[in-house]
């Protein structure tokens, strides 16, 4: 890393103690900015760099809402709207037990450069609270989200922030916090959420957009090659959102799909994961054991053991932060992996990119590879400012063309500041120059 820029990452890490997450995003962004900061002295003496890690705004509030036993119970919620320089904050929120400020900072530094490559106009936030919707009843998760809103509200709307969903935050959960903002302020603010049903303002794709997103991205890495997935052996970690709809795109363009994940294990189907079976147990909330049992023989659930483990062509790790380590990186490089590329936030540990680095696997960041999601999201929020609704077909081929010009963008960028191929290097460098000149342009904000 650069001197200048080791000074700013000590401060990161001296402000915002504890915060490991939130300091391996910040340092992994800083080590590909050196030649950046070198080529544009105006951005230090700004303090561009310094500005941008430190959010413009953090909400932190008590989430108290009653069990079915009416008990009370107690949650902390939190937004960190981060950067507002290209557009409103936006970004998602995640609902899960490990949730605390480092995590939401991390993932709310990432959307700001994630949204940047979009080219669509947003900024950068996230939010969430360490609720666990996991065994919670529908009216439990509805009283939450309720209460969760009735102090979020304030803070969010269509030209402000706005919110949509991550981890533990899907259609259901959005549906009763768009209700609730609704009726506390008597506005149908369309705007105000992404990831609304396709009956009441949400657009279509955006189900399924970040899994897609994800594999047309390796799609265009595999065209380089003159490549495609047919005939590979794909491996996707998690059974959530974004993994069901990354394994439905793989099949579709030929890919053999061999193995799924949750948090208690992963099942390895040698015949090609039986999308319809998967989704039906996901969809009334059961477990990738639950797959390997109504499968049969043929299929194994393995509870010990790493996902990275079975060989593949091209992983795809679509679960959470730091699930892919350094030993998981050196068994797909022995295996024969050529392409691993991130369909969740940060899944790769700082090792195991440097593994993949020295093994020659061709590795695309989560910043660019899951950016589909927050892209369709901004095509929802077109939609609900004119008031119009597109056709699945028209949208999935606005979010292909928009993740074919985030891999060109990051190759441009990555050969113009002389790192051919290195996709990280492009993702950070092109998302920050956009940023960072229009924070320039503001003047100090
Ligand atoms: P879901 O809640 O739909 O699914 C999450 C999946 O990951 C589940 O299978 C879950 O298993 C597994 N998982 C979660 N935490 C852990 C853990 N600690 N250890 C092992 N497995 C775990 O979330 P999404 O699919 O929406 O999100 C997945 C990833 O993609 C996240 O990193 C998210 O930030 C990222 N992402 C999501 C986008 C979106 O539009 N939804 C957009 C861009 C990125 P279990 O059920 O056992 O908890
Ligand atoms: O990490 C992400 O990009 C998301 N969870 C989606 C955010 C959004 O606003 O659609």
């Amino acid at each position: 890393m650069a001197e200048n820029l080791i000074a700013i990452f000590d401060e990161v890490v001296a402000r915002n103690p504890g915060e490991t997450e939130f300091h391996q995003a910040a340092r992994e962004v800083l080590e590909s900015l050196g030649p950046v900061v070198a080529k544009h002295p105006e951005y230090a003496s700004a303090e561009v760099v310094r500005r941008l890690c430190e959010p413009e705004r953090q909400i932190i509030f008590r989430v108290p809402w009653t069990d079915d036993q009416g008990r009370v119970q107690l949650n902390r919620g939190f937004r960190v709207e981060f950067n507002s320089a290209l557009g409103p904050y936006k970004g998602g929120l995640r609902f899960h037990p490990s949730v605390y400020l480092g995590i939401v900072k991390f993932l709310g530094f990432e959307q700001i450069f994630k949204n940047a490559l979009t080219g669509l106009p947003i900024g950068g936030a996230k939010g969430g609270s360490d609720f666990d919707p996991k065994g919670k009843s529908d009216a439990e998760v509805m009283r939450f989200c309720q209460s969760f809103m009735t102090e979020l509200y304030r803070y969010i709307g269509e030209y402000t922030d706005v919110p949509a969903g991550d981890i533990g935050v899907g259609g259901r959960e959005i549906g009763y916090l768009f209700g609730h903002f609704k009726r506390i302020t008597n506005r149908y603010e369309s705007g105000v959420l992404t990831g609304k049903g396709l009956t009441w303002g949400g657009s279509q794709v955006r189900t399924e957009a970040t899994g897609y997103g994800t594999v047309f991205f390796v799609a265009e890495m595999l065209a380089i090659t003159g490549e495609s997935f047919e005939g590979k052996r794909v491996v996707v970690s998690g059974s959530g959102n974004v993994a069901i709809y990354a394994i439905e795109k793989a099949q579709q363009l030929g890919g053999l799909v061999v193995a799924c994940s949750d948090s208690n294990g992963y099942v390895f189907d040698e015949a090609g994961i039986d999308l319809d079976l998967l989704k039906e147990i996901k969809e009334n909330r059961g477990r990738v054991s639950d797959y390997a049992q109504r499968r049969g023989s043929g299929v194994r659930h393995v509870k010990d053991g790493s996902i990275w483990d079975v060989p593949c062509d091209i992983a795809l790790p679509c679960a959470t932060q730091n699930e892919l380590n350094g030993n998981d990186a050196r068994h797909l490089a022995a295996a024969g992996c050529s392409i691993v590329a991130e369909g969740a936030n940060m899944p790769s540990t700082p090792e195991a990119i440097e593994v993949m680095r020295g093994a020659g696997i061709r590795f695309a960041p989560g910043k660019a590879a899951n950016a589909g999601g927050v892209a369709t999201s901004a095509l929802e929020m077109q939609q609900n400012a004119s008031r119009d609704s597109w056709s699945f077909d028209h949208t999935e081929s606005r979010l292909g063309e928009i993740m074919r010009s985030i891999h060109n963008r990051c190759l441009e960028t990555a050969e113009s500041y002389g790192q051919p191929n290195d996709y990280v290097a492009g993702a950070n460098i092109s998302g920050f120059t956009k940023v960072a000149d229009a924070m320039l342009a503001m003047g100090l904000i």
